[in-house]
């Protein structure tokens, strides 16, 4: 398959209670690399095999969460061509100027149903990944630092009316349903996992009354030896642990679960599928999600925490 149309997840702006200590938590103990500070005092961040400048912007705020989340796309023109779809489909959309995020072109942002902010974006500048473009290294300095993410890879967003949001994911932005998880009276879905790749998941959303809600940006773990060493480092920096290490049942990732110091859920995560687009999606049961494993395989149990626990 040529990827075309949406790209992946590019880059997500979190909020903050206290920016020093956002700082210290991605990039001193995640091993995430400053790559800037922009004049409203943000601070742009990006995982050690990413390529482009940013793709975690911390804001100081008053409270937690989650103000947008961007997708690259292939080209300006892909990008025109889906603000038309948008439109076309209904969805009011708002461009961005360029620069308004540093080393980031222009972005066309729009709400949906459950109340989170999208955005699609074709340019961003490229930064590298400390191995050189030519005879490149495998991996540099900037890789053992920390937690070390190899990328941001998706995020699970919490909000109301997933249906209508899934079906603009599917119908004009081009992803493909990969697994979802049924409510308990098996009549609607209670989450939804969307790829535009063959990624288990590009963005995932769950069903909950207040809109808006982030449960967790996800990073990229190289291997589940990886995501242990990533529990290590989380209890020499006493990061608060939600879930794991385990594998979600779900997805089949490898997985924690675990705060950053303002009540962000954040994971690390270790993918484990390929589903290609032609792949019917698979369904779990909510009596699945505890009884079979589909949140935590190795202990089979729901931890509540993933229902209530959103910022
Ligand atoms: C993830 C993931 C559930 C699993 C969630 C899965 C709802 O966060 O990244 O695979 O059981
Ligand atoms: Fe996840």
């Amino acid at each position: 398959m040529a990827m075309t149309g949406v790209l992946r997840p590019g880059h997500v702006q979190i909020r903050v209670l206290d920016l020093d200590e956002g700082v210290r938590h991605y990039r001193d103990v995640m091993g995430l690399e400053e790559t800037g500070r922009d004049e409203q005092g943000r601070v742009y961040l990006k995982c050690w095999d990413e390529i482009d400048h940013a793709s975690v912007v911390l804001r100081q705020a008053d409270r937690a969460g989650l103000d947008f989340i961007g997708f690259k796309v292939l080209n300006v023109k892909t990008l025109n061509q889906l603000e038309a779809d948008l439109k076309e489909y209904g969805v009011k959309t708002e461009r961005i100027p360029a620069r308004e995020m540093l080393e980031t072109g222009e972005r066309v942002r729009f709400v949906v149903a459950s109340g989170h902010t999208i955005e699609l974006y074709a340019e961003k500048a490229p930064f590298g990944n400390g191995c050189g473009p030519v005879n490149p290294a495998p991996w540099s300095a900037q890789s053992e630092r920390g937690i070390a993410p190899r990328r941001l890879d998706h995020a699970l967003l919490y909000g109301p009316n997933i249906e209508e949001v899934r079906k603009l994911f599917v119908d004009v932005l081009g992803f493909t349903m990969v697994e979802h998880i049924l409510t308990p009276d098996g009549s609607a879905n209670q989450v939804v996992f969307l790829s535009c790749s063959i990624k288990s998941h590009d963005i995932a959303f769950g069903e909950f009354p207040e809109p808006g809600k982030l449960h967790h940006c996800s990073f990229l773990m190289d291997s589940w030896d990886h995501v242990l060493r990533a529990g290590d480092i989380m209890s020499m920096h006493k990061v608060p642990v939600d879930i794991g290490p385990t594998r979600h049942g779900v997805t089949r990732g490898c997985t924690i679960y675990a705060f950053d110091p303002s009540g962000n859920r954040f994971e690390t995560f270790k993918e484990d599928r390929t589903p290609y687009p032609d792949h019917a999606p698979l369904t779990w049961t909510f009596d699945g999600l505890v009884g079979e494993g589909g949140l935590d395989y190795v202990q089979r149990k729901l931890h509540e925490t993933f229902l209530t626990v959103v910022s």
